[in-house]
């Protein structure tokens, strides 16, 4: 049986990849924070009582900004391959806690690679590193021929959080080159969920999209529409992840679908889901995205008999998405795509999901959680959105 490990096991890919490589087998052993809170919903229907026999996966209390913990775990689990997907991965907030963001982000991936390097385990433990699209910075100059990022295209990180990645990218490479580690770089571009943050920009847009039909929120507020990028879905990706690692060479890939779209046209995409057909109208500050049409049919079907007879609560003509300044970013990344061929041809890497499915994927399940416990659910996802303005 293999043992892996993962940083940031409590988040969206960790718990995904947690589960594949549960199917698969694997021991799982995953690092979470200590919080005051719980952080571990995305995984507590992974976790088994401790006293069972035959328990595959186990978490441990730990912090990338904490090597001598970092060391300890990886001595104790001896893992065949680890997995660091921990970061504070919020690029407006990186803008904000830029040093954390070097710590945790940038050096954290390097106490990884020591503690590997420092216990002895260069022969046996792959590492798989988790690099971004954002290192790309959306500089137009730096696509290839074919108008995408891969492989070869010239870095320009364009935040604290990009900056950061790129020292996790470049020191990932060159303990491979330096120490003969088996360490790998995923360039993994936008990829959402039903699990996604809810203060990442697809997230917040379907969790809107259900309460704004279902009359529980008036209006959804947005930095730049403008913006292009290039979405998968998370499940595929952690697929790639995996197969990254079971390579005979160590080498870095793009993981992305080469499809790109607006945040405006995901907006959109999001609404016609219900059956409401959005307009923007004017520019800048001052756009606004107004109900055009509502096609009741496509609404009941969507949001099941249970709650079929809550009507749409929205007329046309109303105003149900506007800008806000406060989200915008000192600078922003403005267009990403991503050529996959290299992830394709040699990982045999083949993502199930498109944009359509993975939007009709993302409200329905937000639908879902308003109609679950609807003022439990409610309150408690929708307050975070409420307190995060700006992000
Ligand atoms: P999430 O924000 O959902 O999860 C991040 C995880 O890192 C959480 O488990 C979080 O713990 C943990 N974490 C944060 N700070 C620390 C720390 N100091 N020490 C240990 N763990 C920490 O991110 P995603 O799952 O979306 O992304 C996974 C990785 O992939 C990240 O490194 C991200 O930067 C990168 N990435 C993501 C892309 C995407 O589109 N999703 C694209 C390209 C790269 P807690 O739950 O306690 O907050
Ligand atoms: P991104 O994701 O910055 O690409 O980083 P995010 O969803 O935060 O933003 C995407 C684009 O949407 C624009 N935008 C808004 N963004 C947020 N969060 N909130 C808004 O209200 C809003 N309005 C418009 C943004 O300006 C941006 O252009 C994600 C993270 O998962 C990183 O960790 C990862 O490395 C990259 O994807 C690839």
């Amino acid at each position: 049986m293999k043992t892996a490990l993962i940083t940031g096991v409590t988040g969206q890919d960790g718990s995904y990849l947690a589960e594949l490589l549960l199917e698969k087998g694997y021991m799982v052993h995953g690092i979470k924070r200590r919080a005051s809170s719980f952080n571990t919903q995305r995984i507590d229907h992974l976790y088994i009582d401790q006293h069972e026999q035959h328990v595959r996966f186990k978490l441990h209390y730990g912090d990338l900004t904490d090597s001598t913990n970092l060391i300890r775990i990886i001595q104790e689990v001896q893992p065949d391959e680890i997995y660091n997907l921990g970061a504070m991965s919020h690029v407006k907030v990186s803008f904000d806690s830029p040093e954390y963001v070097g710590n945790v982000d940038g050096l954290g991936t390097l106490r990884i690679l020591e503690a590997v390097r420092i216990l002895g385990l260069e022969k046996k433990t792959r590492i798989y590193q988790a690099s971004t699209s954002e290192l790309y910075g959306g500089l137009a100059d730096n696509k290839n021929a074919k108008g995408f990022y891969d492989e070869n295209s010239p870095f320009y990180p364009r935040s604290p959080y990009g900056v950061a990645k790129i020292y996790g990218f470049w020191i990932t490479k060159n303990y491979r080159e330096a120490y003969n580690i088996y360490a790998c770089n995923g360039i993994l571009f936008n990829h959402e969920s039903p699990r996604r943050g809810e203060t990442f920009v697809t997230r917040k847009i379907t969790m809107a999209t259900a309460a704004i039909a279902l009359g529980k929120q008036e209006c959804l507020f947005l930095g730049n529409l403008n913006s292009l990028r290039d979405w998968g879905h998370a499940k595929d990706y952690v697929e790639a992840m995996w197969r990254i690692l079971q390579q005979d060479v160590a080498e870095d890939y793009v993981i992305a679908t080469g499809v790109t779209t607006s945040v405006r046209d995901f907006v959109k995409i999001a609404f016609a889901e219900l059956g409401i057909t959005l307009r923007f109208e004017g520019e800048n500050e001052q756009e606004v995205g107004i109900v055009d049409t509502i096609d009741e049919m496509i609404f009941s079907d969507s949001v099941g008999s249970e709650i079929a007879d809550m009507q749409i609560s929205k007329l046309p003509n109303q105003q149900i998405v506007k800008i806000d300044p406060a989200y915008y970013r000192p600078t922003e990344v403005d267009l990403l795509i991503g050529d996959p061929t290299k992830s394709k041809t040699k990982l045999g890497w083949n993502p199930q999901y498109d944009l359509s499915a993975l939007v009709k994927e993302m409200v329905k399940s937000d639908l879902e959680l308003l109609k679950e416990d609807d003022k439990l659910q409610y309150n408690r996802r929708y307050s975070n959105i409420k307190y995060s303005v700006g992000l």
